[in-house]
């Protein structure tokens, strides 16, 4: 039977694609000109994809970015008999501020799973707890924080002051950040980039134990893909910042839009895919530039297996 893996090399093109496009414009000061790069390199290739496709979330709409649209069919097999029918969460350029500086972690990256099991939801907010496999079932946003802390600690056996818990810089986390401190736990902070702070966190590797706070919701589907792949923690909770999007949140998913969503709800197939391609360099190598050629560094996470690839390809001019 057809499976979503199947396309794997597709859209792995798509986010290598888009990186390229956007890595033009790093250091430049316009992150919506790489966003708009990335998101036409990212539809050219979707083009001509042999499925029938549809952008389940995207982001763009919440700060008037270039995008794929929510709802936008892809694929050259649209409405063709025996086609797989795939859902996309999807951001061609995530981290887009982090172009315009030439900062790291700035990815392009889309989830991929059959028709319906991707959170169909307009580009709104989301608050996200996210963490290695260790803390699943022993942390939830229903709890508060001193309470995650405490048992997250627990569970990594650490004492609270060994934790850090990554949060993004914003006047919106000034609570959660004081908060988070006066239990005495380290909190880095980041401008921009938290699919790639989830994916620190779910990694044992990493310094990193959580994510926590509010960060856009396509990459909230997206990174619980990710986190169902690793085995790992992510809880949302989506945040509204207007009527317009208070409305169409309810028309999509009917009046229980501040619902807590589990990570397999988020993504609630295990034929899924999530793909990143580096753009800046940080937890992937950013495009590099080999004079008549590009390379691009890619990751792969087919939650069906359980299995991380990372690839690299190289591109003529
Ligand atoms: C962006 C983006 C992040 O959240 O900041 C976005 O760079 C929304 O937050 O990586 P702001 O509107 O406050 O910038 C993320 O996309 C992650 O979800």
């Amino acid at each position: 039977m057809a499976k979503t893996s199947d396309l794997t090399s597709h859209f792995v093109s798509a986010t290598e694609k888009a990186a390229i496009a956007a890595s033009e414009w790093r250091g430049r000061g316009d992150g919506k000109l790489a966003d708009a790069a990335a998101v036409e390199a990212m539809r050219e290739v979707f083009d001509g994809v042999p499925f029938d496709g549809r952008v389940a979330i995207g982001e763009g709409e919440r700060d008037d970015a270039p995008m794929l649209w929510i709802g936008e069919p892809l694929g050259s097999l649209q409405g063709v008999a025996g086609a797989l029918q795939i859902d996309i969460a999807v951001d061609p350029l995530e981290c887009t501020n982090h172009v315009a500086k030439d900062l790291p972690n700035a990815i392009a990256v889309l989830a991929a799973a059959p028709r319906g099991s991707l959170l169909h939801a307009p580009d709104c907010y989301m608050d996200k707890l996210a963490g290695p496999a260790e803390v699943v079932g022993e942390v939830s946003l229903e709890a508060d924080v001193a309470y995650n802390v405490e048992a997250a600690a627990a569970a990594l056996d650490k004492s609270v002051n060994e934790l850090k818990v990554v949060v993004m810089d914003r006047d919106r986390h000034k609570e959660l950040i004081k908060t988070l401190r006066n239990l005495d736990v380290s909190v880095p902070l980041i401008g921009d980039g938290d699919v790639s702070a989830a994916l620190d966190a779910a990694s044992p590797h990493s310094d990193i134990d959580l994510l926590m706070g509010v960060g856009a919701a396509p990459e909230g589907v997206i990174t619980a893909t990710a986190m169902r792949g690793l085995g790992a923690h992510f809880e949302g909770r989506l945040v509204t910042t207007n009527e317009d999007h208070e409305r169409r949140a309810r028309d999509m998913l009917g009046d229980d839009i501040y619902r807590l969503w589990g990570r397999d709800d988020l993504c609630s197939s295990s034929d899924a895919l999530f793909v990143a391609s580096g753009v800046c360099s940080g937890y992937l190598p950013g495009v590099e530039d080999l004079g008549d050629r590009v390379a691009v560094h890619s990751e792969v996470i087919d939650v069906s297996v359980g299995t991380r690839k990372f690839i690299s390809a190289e591109y003529g001019k």
